[in-house]
């Protein structure tokens, strides 16, 4: 399949920026007490990079069209903690262009330098191995951008697909 290309993260660097107002002043400080606060657990030695992102994904199933649990589990986004730290995902989303969103399971906790692939379909969640539970292919395999964030804020994304017309609604 083609390479996802990854997106670009939003950028949070402005926040060590001189100001010049108290009023920009006081707003740079509640900006930068946020950043601290949400980026807590994240790898200082790369403030400007998440930490976590989305670093691989099987979007067409290899069973492709059978619409089988193990097939719909054989489509998967890959999330992987690139720090050193344990991230806490309470309350992270993974969703695709049309909305579907995955929450991830309260208090889980990823690894560092570890990764956890996130199945579409019915199963056991693990430290490794996370299910959807769905009934039916999420990832749109002609184009489609499944988006990470945590609680509303952007973290990363990937796409593929869209040198080609939007249509058709083929999973
Ligand atoms: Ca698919």
């Amino acid at each position: 399949m083609p390479a996802p290309c990854k997106g670009t993260a939003a950028d949070s660097g402005s926040a060590t920026a001189p100001t010049r107002t108290p009023a920009a002043r006081a707003a740079a400080a509640r900006r930068r007490a946020v950043t601290e606060a949400e980026t807590d657990t994240e790898d200082h030695a790369r403030p400007h990079r998440p930490a976590v992102e989305i670093s691989d994904v099987q979007y067409d199933s290899p069973a492709f069209g059978d619409r089988s649990n193990r097939s719909l589990n054989k489509e998967w986004v890959e999330v992987t903690n690139t720090g050193r730290r344990a991230v806490n995902l309470d309350g992270w989303t993974l969703s695709d262009e049309d909305g579907h969103t995955y929450t991830f399971q309260d208090r889980f906790w990823l690894e560092g330098r570890s990764s956890v692939r996130i199945h579409t379909g019915v199963g056991r969640d693990t430290d490794t191995d996370m299910y959807q539970d769905r009934r039916n292919y999420v990832w749109d395999n002609r184009s489609d951008t499944p988006t990470l964030r945590r609680r509303d804020r952007f973290v990363d994304a990937v796409s593929w697909g869209h040198d080609r017309r939007h249509g058709g609604n083929r999973h």
